[in-house]
């Protein structure tokens, strides 16, 4: 669906070679890790000169990283946005300096979409619903209570956003199904697993685990086996991603379902950033490719993973 004109974009070191400022979320999950060294493999491949900068998880270091890009004259600046919500006003500085913008990973609430080129990334959303349908399938036919914790991303990231509403809007439809607690791990294993001991801790009959990410699935598994129950027996578990470690627990038995979020956004990245740079029409939202795993398909792919 056809994106903005580019714009010319900065000085940059002018004729061929283009920079690129990358501003990264942080380094919190398995899934980050992948995605950093797809787009610091894909530039070095694509010829493009990457300045790559790791915010910590905090916004006001990614609008740090922005104003320098800006400063520096980037040809262009491409980010992971950490939460939705805040950026208009950096984004406009961009646009005033002429440096066109692409959005990965993760999306932001701005409503001026002429603030970016265009953002590639998944739909968490339909991340979410495909979760709830496992879920619902699994569960057909039968009518008691199921008593459901859900362990969410980061509070305000679009993923975590996007994929609690997408579980919900499914799993309510059958009032058998019930949220009894929903609470942030940050998409880390640590914190996954101190929520989850409290879940525990909290209530007795846990029927599922519904994690935005494997990384917190697999501190939640630590945590479900130190309590003597068992991981994908006692209590199921859905997560997102489907990086190797979470797809091993899934082909172990310890995860039942996994939604996949592919990280792998830098080839993709870097031939928008050349369209850019060039003046190119680019295509406002570029989807990622994704499926979905059993513990079979799992299986199945483990020896293949790239990540
Ligand atoms: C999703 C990405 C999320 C992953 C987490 O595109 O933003 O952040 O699902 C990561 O593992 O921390």
């Amino acid at each position: 669906c056809g994106g903005e004109d580019a714009g010319s974009g900065g000085s940059g070191s002018g004729g061929g070679k283009i920079t690129l400022g990358f501003s990264q979320v942080g380094a919190e999950s398995g899934w980050r890790t992948a995605n950093t060294k797809s787009i610091q493999e894909s530039a070095a491949t694509a010829g493009i000169d990457l300045k790559f900068s790791d915010a910590q998880g905090k916004q006001e270091n990614q609008i740090k990283a922005l104003r320098s890009f800006i400063a520096q004259r980037v040809d262009v600046i491409a980010f992971s946005p950490v939460v939705e919500s805040g950026w208009d006003t950096v984004l406009k500085e961009a646009k005033d300096a002429d440096i066109p913008v692409i959005l990965t990973d993760r999306a932001v609430d701005s409503q001026d979409t002429s603030l970016y080129k265009s953002f590639i990334g998944s739909d968490f959303v339909l991340e979410g619903k495909k979760a709830g349908e496992w879920l619902v399938k699994e569960y057909e036919g039968k009518t008691d209570t199921v008593n459901i914790v859900e362990l969410q991303g980061t509070p305000g990231a679009a993923p975590a956003n996007d994929r609690k509403a997408g579980f919900a809007d499914v799993i309510k439809a059958d009032p058998k199904f019930k949220v009894i607690a929903s609470q942030t791990g940050q998409f880390t294993r640590t914190d996954g697993k101190e929520v989850m001991e409290a879940f525990l801790k909290t209530y007795p009959d846990i029927d599922v685990l519904y994690a935005h990410n494997d990384d917190m699935g697999l501190g939640a598994i630590e945590a479900i086996e130190a309590a003597g129950k068992k991981p994908g027996t006692d209590i199921k578990i859905i997560t997102v991603d489907a990086v190797k470690d979470g797809m091993t627990a899934l082909a172990g038995g310890k995860i039942n379902y996994i939604v996949e979020c592919s990280p792998l956004l830098g080839p993709q990245l870097m031939d928008l950033a050349k369209k850019v740079k060039a003046g190119e029409q680019v295509p406002q939202r570029v989807l990622t490719e994704e499926t979905t795993f059993t513990q079979e398909q799992a299986k199945a792919a483990l020896p293949d993973r790239k990540y």
